[in-house]
């Protein structure tokens, strides 16, 4: 019989014990930081909080918030709570401003965090039976290591293809029947388009997929699920929280349970720092309370979400949070309007585009511009020149209708706006560079 590696004494534990669980891990990890993290002790102190007053998960309000730019100023080992003889491994961030963000495991930690992507695979369906395929990067970023490992503890036959070379991707796909995919999003419409134009959809037998590292919206989620026969989960993760497995999406495709045996949840306003009732949409903040080498405390994520406890179908009851809503810090604030690129994808793939745009916003005279690239399909691109106008017209006002804001749409030839094989660059923001 197939092998799966579902924990459900922990991941269908009843609410109250997984809020004793972490109230007790928390009190522990407090007091780990606050003896061996120098630099996070002096905000406790600054702050007039110490051990004695964290007794649970009540009190988690009492401790300051970290930030990134926390991470910055005690780079590189700053943060790190066990000494470099009993580390094993660094990950570090795709992030290509500032000091790169490096996070430390020690064997156990790298061990929980596989254990999260186990889980996130075995939701998905993955069992010792399967065939995963790992496309996602390996090296520094966490998604080709993380998902490797949890792949290997579900007893997966795993393939470590890393991202990039298309034409292998595809061939070790069909000729291995690979039956679970791990990428990006925009790398899985890319390898599904690529699929297409070979003529070997037949020979693909996967079955499912597990695409995150960015952000997409359920229009992509249906396009790639029809076009690779799939069925398309997401899964969340950073890697100041080990990388991939944070949270993962179960069979009901409807929000992704956190691991919360591993880190804590919170949701705040981003700009008073209150702690917000469950169902309000914030700032998702985390602890984590199992991490030996690198625990932080009320971590923020910059991520806009919003978390929720219904009871869900599966029979897992770790609290669930939404698909994040876009950054705090990613949201374009266009001639005074608030724009999300998910909305702009919403409306794309409503009206029948591809899944490839680029977002272009610039500043002339002192006025923003806002041009949208769109490729056209190979059939739209024979259509007529009057056609093709009357198209871009229609996203226009579709857009208008739904930011609020003129937008010039430019429908671009097929292949014209070049594929990502990791994370999809889709805005480029020019303002940037006169600040
Ligand atoms: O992207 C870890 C990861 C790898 C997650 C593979 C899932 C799959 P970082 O490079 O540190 O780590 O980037 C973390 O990416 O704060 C979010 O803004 C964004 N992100 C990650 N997963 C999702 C998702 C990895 N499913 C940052 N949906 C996070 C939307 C996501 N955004």
């Amino acid at each position: 019989m197939a092998k799966k590696y579902y924990q459900p004494e922990i991941e269908t534990m009843p609410v109250d014990q997984i809020k004793a669980l972490q109230s007790e891990r928390l009190v522990k990890q407090v007091k780990h930081v606050w003896d061996n993290v120098p630099y996070y002790r002096k905000k406790m102190e600054e702050k007039g909080v110490t051990p004695d007053d964290i007794k649970g998960i009540e009190d988690l309000h009492k401790l300051p918030f970290l930030t990134k730019d926390d991470l910055r100023e005690a780079y590189p080992y700053g943060l790190m709570a066990k000494p470099v003889k009993d580390c094993v491994r660094i990950q570090s961030t795709s992030g290509t401003t500032g000091k790169r963000v490096v996070a430390f495991y020690t064997q156990h930690d790298i061990d929980l965090w596989e254990d999260c992507c186990a889980r996130a695979l075995t939701a998905v369906g993955a069992t010792d039976e399967d065939v995963v395929q790992v496309s996602y990067g390996y090296g520094l970023f966490t998604g080709g290591p993380g998902l490797n490992g949890g792949s290997h503890k579900v007893g997966s036959l795993t393939i470590p293809t890393s991202s990039g070379n298309t034409d292998r991707q595809i061939q070790f796909m069909t000729d291995l029947g690979s039956t679970i995919l791990c990428c990006t999003p925009s790398y899985a419409a890319y390898l599904a388009e690529s699929i297409e134009e070979k003529g070997v959809k037949d020979q693909i037998k996967l079955k499912a997929g597990i695409f995150g590292a960015e952000a997409w919206t359920d229009e992509m989620r249906h396009d790639i699920e029809e076009k690779l026969g799939i069925k398309a989960y997401d899964i969340y993760g950073l890697t100041e929280c080990s990388g991939p497995g944070v949270s993962f999406e179960c069979e009901e495709q409807a929000g992704m349970h956190i691991n919360e045996d591993h880190f804590i949840a919170e949701i705040i306003n981003p700009e008073t720092g209150e702690v917000l009732p469950e169902g309000e949409k914030g700032e998702l903040v985390f602890t984590s309370i199992t991490k030996e080498a690198f625990p932080l405390l009320r971590y923020r994520t910059k991520d806009l979400c919003i978390l929720s406890r219904k009871p869900c179908s599966c029979g897992r009851t770790h609290i669930k949070m939404r698909k994040p809503m876009g950054r705090s810090d990613d949201m374009l604030i266009i001639r005074g309007v608030n724009v999300f690129p998910s909305q702009i994808e919403t409306v794309l793939l409503n009206e029948g585009m591809t899944p490839n745009y680029q977002i272009i916003v610039d500043r002339v005279n002192n006025t923003d511009t806002f041009d949208i690239n769109v490729e056209m399909s190979q059939e739209m691109f024979s259509d007529s020149v009057s056609k093709i106008t009357a198209k871009e017209k229609q996203l226009v006002a579709s857009l208008k209708a739904m930011l609020g804001i003129q937008a010039k749409v430019h429908l671009v030839e097929p292949k014209s706006i070049t594929r990502s094989e990791g994370k999809a660059v889709r805005v480029i923001d020019k303002r940037k560079l006169y600040d």
